[in-house]
């Protein structure tokens, strides 16, 4: 073996030593090793042994095993418009070795249905309908050998043919018809309205029934899903029970919805959650989550809530249950191996602060995105070849065949349950109308439009197959059929009725308003917390166990912590941000913080984890305060902004008791979450009236590090604020950023939380707290001048760290005639206070706005035509950086000098 000529030689150890067993003792080993060896001494040349002699023949068929393994479902049978399958060659018997006379003869089967002596044509048959009937299964590309096996211990026995009991045969037509009727009904009744129709793919529905009918025998509690629009209506009305009734209402004309404050959504965006009562009579709670239209932003969002879900069943224990909660996510064939949010909430799934013990991903395969046919749409041979990236097992089924898509999707639950892992099934099917209802697909999909519309539906094959079968008779298939309709035309004229009597104002809807949250207040809350708690986090945050071997650079830094903490002076901002986190942490509050190495901090601030130097032991000091204090969790996230931002804000929707915070590296890169913010977090109690009290960290500052380091782009959240819906801080001191991180969990609203934190000022000598500022006072959204008395000529009004720079200009050019105001919350902008101060400062005569950034940036067009409307008829001046391209300049020199003007300017306007 010593001449081994792979290029990649990495495992030539292990090859070297499986070489030298199957010399001594060839049948220890499992057939892929025996065939690999025999197949090299082939190739070498060598002379067979005598053992090789007689298993040549063996290995030929070990061979032609595991090529129908890797390859067969290359020539399955998966596409309902194409039943013409081409033959693979190099599933060719001569491939092999092999030739039709060998067709009767024995041979041993090694791993395959046990071991067994069988014919080349048994073995061939066999594997034909294992591996080439209507689902096509791909494992071959999973390294670990017990899942390989496992796989193949469920499929090959049973030829991967599903045997089902008469009722369940039953349950499944049923379904499908439901799905059926159910768009026919909406066609019909509500002719030309979108509604992104399932036919072609009704046997989701049966998919997910039994799905969810399986939940508990396998300890499932709980379901998430995601999906687009594609037969959203159909999953909302025949998977979460949401009612004929309210879902026909809202296909009215003129319907506006009692139960919702804020703006609403389209009917098929919506969530809906229910409770699922088995036949078995157990329960299992579903959920869908609400999603906007962006394709597969949903994704990272029902895995962060199924992670919340998870904690929930588990009651915060110390191991997590993740069987317990099931995420699936539904999606389209364009879409799934389209959007690049797809491949960063795939590798979140066994990150250990992210993973949710596995995603069933079910893709609607209707061979068609909008207009746009597969080789328009990938350069992969199967949409979901990204699912390659986690060795998940895929399986491709023909949507046609609803008893062959119910096999494989309990097969692959249970694979799920197994290991803990994700697993897919790409549905093949098709696209019965238009991208919607409206839409003409013909004008660019003549030919298949043809062929779809000369399709029968999968109802009609699938009872033709079940009468056939003995199963049911026709009379029986229709009465299922006639039920169904009977049911939605009498939901349909009740329907009518009321939304007559409603125009007539006789209509009452017995359905409960959703309370909406209370007004944002400016109230000071109470957040303050006595010294003896602060003391008793100060000193786990500073004092690591002697065992602990820390780095002695850390050592001294948490010494000098402790020592400004006994002092009473200098809290810095990280001391200041842990303390927050502590405090909370013992009053009963978790805090989870996620982000880009969060753990210690980009800037080295947080050391919020510790390793120890000798034996990389970590050590959390924010998890030792106290016996009975909840948990801190600080994950290093992937290097994702939209799968992360998203996961985050789905686990705050669902476990709104903890304080989530998500942290970008630097604020400017969470714009690659701009779908995440825009659709989700800044628009969600509008759209879905679904709240979250997410905190977004995002590095902020104008230091000279160039375009891309300087600016979170804080006029992109400035643009979104309305209606309270989010809150926008740029707070300039530990103790400020202390109240505000604990005020997110004390106020009565929860809504999200945008705070611009700083660089250069975590270790700005004069950006420090006193003890007393975190026992007494409160978060502060307008921050007066306690230093310049109210004959002030001069109103300078900024936010975040220009204020630094400001006061020391000032000290430097003893400048006593100006008040610097520092609006630490942008929104909502707590404008009573400021009338205050401006009345406060009565004589003033120039009032300036002062920011680093662009003029088209910042918050200068936002507080402009606020401050304006305060000042009646006196200008506010705009002083700050011109309107520019580029959030900054590359140029050191250059930011100096542009940052030494704005400053001085700032006390001539
Ligand atoms: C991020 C994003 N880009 C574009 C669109 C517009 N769009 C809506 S549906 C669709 C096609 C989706 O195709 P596929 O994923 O195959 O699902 P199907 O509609 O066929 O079920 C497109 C391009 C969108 N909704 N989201």
């Amino acid at each position: 073996m010593k001449n081994l000529t792979f290029a990649n030689r990495w495992n030539a150890d292990i090859v070297d030593q499986q070489y030298e067993i199957w010399l001594k003792s060839p049948e220890t080993l499992d057939g892929e090793w025996r065939a690999f060896f025999e197949g090299f001494e082939l190739a070498q040349g060598a002379k067979p042994s005598s053992s090789l002699q007689t298993e040549k023949g063996e290995a030929s068929i070990i061979s032609l095993i595991n090529a129908y393994r890797s390859i067969g479902h290359t020539q399955a049978d998966i596409n309902p418009l194409d039943s013409h399958v081409v033959r693979n060659p190099s599933l060719g018997l001569e491939q092999f070795g092999l030739k039709d006379s060998d067709l009767n003869k024995k041979f041993f089967t090694d791993d395959y249905l046990g071991g067994k002596m069988l014919t080349v044509k048994e073995i061939v048959e066999g594997l034909e309908e294992t591996y080439c009937g209507s689902i096509g299964c791909e494992y071959m590309h999973i390294q670990d050998m017990t899942k390989r096996h496992w796989l193949q211990s469920h499929i090959e026995p049973t030829f991967n043919q599903p045997r089902f009991s008469k009722e369940k045969c039953i349950r499944i037509l049923r379904k499908i018809n439901h799905a059926e009727i159910f768009e026919r009904f909406l066609h019909t009744r509500y002719v030309g309205q979108k509604r992104f129709s399932l036919e072609g793919a009704e046997t989701l529905i049966a998919a997910l029934d039994a799905i969810i009918e399986k939940s508990p025998a396998v300890g499932i509690k709980s379901v998430i899903m995601g999906m687009a629009h594609r037969g959203r209506l159909n999953v909302l009305a025949n998977t979460l029970g949401k009612s004929y009734n309210f879902i026909f209402k809202e296909f009215t004309e003129n319907y506006i919805p009692e139960s919702i404050y804020g703006d609403g959504d389209v009917k098929y965006h919506l969530g809906y959650e229910n409770v699922h009562k088995c036949e078995s009579g157990e329960s299992v709670v579903i959920t869908l989550a609400a999603n906007p239209s962006h394709l597969e932003a949903v994704d990272p969002v029902v895995e962060g809530k199924a992670r919340a879900r998870q904690r929930i069943y588990s009651q915060n224990a110390a191991v997590i249950d993740r069987s317990k909660v099931l995420p699936i996510l539904i999606h389209g064939d364009a879409a799934i191996i389209g959007q690049g949010v797809v491949a960063e909430t795939l590798n979140l799934s066994k990150l250990e602060g992210y993973s949710t013990g596995g995603t069933l991903h079910f893709v609607i395969n209707n061979q068609i995105g909008f207009t746009s046919l597969p080789r328009h749409a990938r350069s992969s041979m199967y949409c979901t070849d990204i699912g390659k990236m986690l060795e998940s097992p895929i399986f491709h089924v023909n949507g046609d065949d609803p008893m062959a898509v119910i096999m494989i999707t309990e097969l692959a639950l249970k694979y799920r349950q197994e290991f803990g892992e994700d697993v897919f099934i790409d549905m093949y099917c098709y696209r019965k109308h238009g991208h919607n209802e409206a839409d003409e697909p013909a004008y660019t999909q003549p030919i298949l439009y043809k062929t779809i519309a000369e399709h029968k539906p999968i109802s009609v094959y699938f009872t033709e197959r079940l009468i056939k079968e003995g199963v049911l008779s026709s009379q029986n298939a229709e009465a299922i059929k006639t039920e169904f309709e009977t049911l939605l035309d009498e939901t349909f004229k009740t329907v009518k009725k009321e939304v007559e009597a409603a125009k007539e104002g006789s209509y009452k809807s017995s359905r409960p308003i959703l309370a909406p949250q209370p007004s944002y207040s400016f109230k000071p809350v109470k957040t303050a917390v006595d010294l003896k708690a602060l003391e008793k986090v100060a000193k786990a945050l500073t004092h690591i166990p002697t065992s602990f071997n820390a780095n002695p650079k850390i050592i001294r830094q948490l010494a000098t912590k402790w020592d400004a903490f006994v002092s009473g002076q200098d809290i810095d901002w990280g001391l200041g941000e842990a303390l927050a986190y502590g405090t909370l942490l013992l009053e009963g509050t978790p805090v989870r913080l996620s982000g880009q190495d969060s753990e210690r901090g980009t800037f080295s601030h947080r050391h919020a984890v510790l390793y120890d130097t000798e034996t990389l032991e970590r050590y959390t000091p924010l998890n030792h305060i106290s016996k009975d204090q909840s948990q801190f969790c600080v994950h290093n996230s992937s290097l994702s902004e939209a799968a992360v931002l998203g996961f985050d804000f789905g686990y705050s929707i669902d476990y709104p008791q903890m304080l989530c915070l998500w942290e970008a590296q630097f604020g400017d890169f969470a714009n690659g979450a701009q779908a995440i913010f825009d659709q989700f977090i800044s628009s969600s109690e509008s759209k879905w009236q679904r709240v979250s009290g997410l905190v977004m960290l995002l590095p902020h500052g104008y230091e000279g590090q160039g375009p891309e380091h300087s600016s979170a782009r804080l006029e992109r959240y400035l643009q979104n604020c309305a209606e309270e819906n989010i809150q926008v801080c740029n707070v300039t001191t530990p103790a400020q950023f202390f109240h505000l991180l604990r005020r997110q969990k004390k106020q009565k609203v929860i809504k999200p939380l945008v705070v611009m934190t700083p660089k250069s000022l975590l270790r700005h000598k004069h950006c420090v707290s006193a003890v007393k500022d975190f026992t007494s006072g409160h978060f502060e959204a307008i921050l007066d001048d306690v230093n310049v008395n109210k004959k002030a000529e001069r109103i300078i009004f900024c936010s975040g760290k220009v204020y630094y720079d400001l006061i020391a200009y000032r000290e430097e050019n003893k400048i006593k005639d100006t008040a610097i105001i520092r609006v630490e919350q942008l929104y909502p902008l707590d404008k009573e206070t400021l009338a205050a101060l401006i009345k406060k400062y009565g004589s003033a005569k120039s009032f300036v706005w002062c920011q680093e950034e662009p003029k088209n940036m910042g918050a200068w067009s936002y507080i402009a035509p606020e401050l304006g409307e305060l000042l009646g008829n006196q200008r506010i001046n705009y002083v700050g950086r011109k309107a520019s391209a580029s959030p900054a300049t590359g140029v050191l020199t250059v930011h100096k000098k542009e940052q030494a003007a704005i400053v001085e300017e700032s006390f001539k306007k």
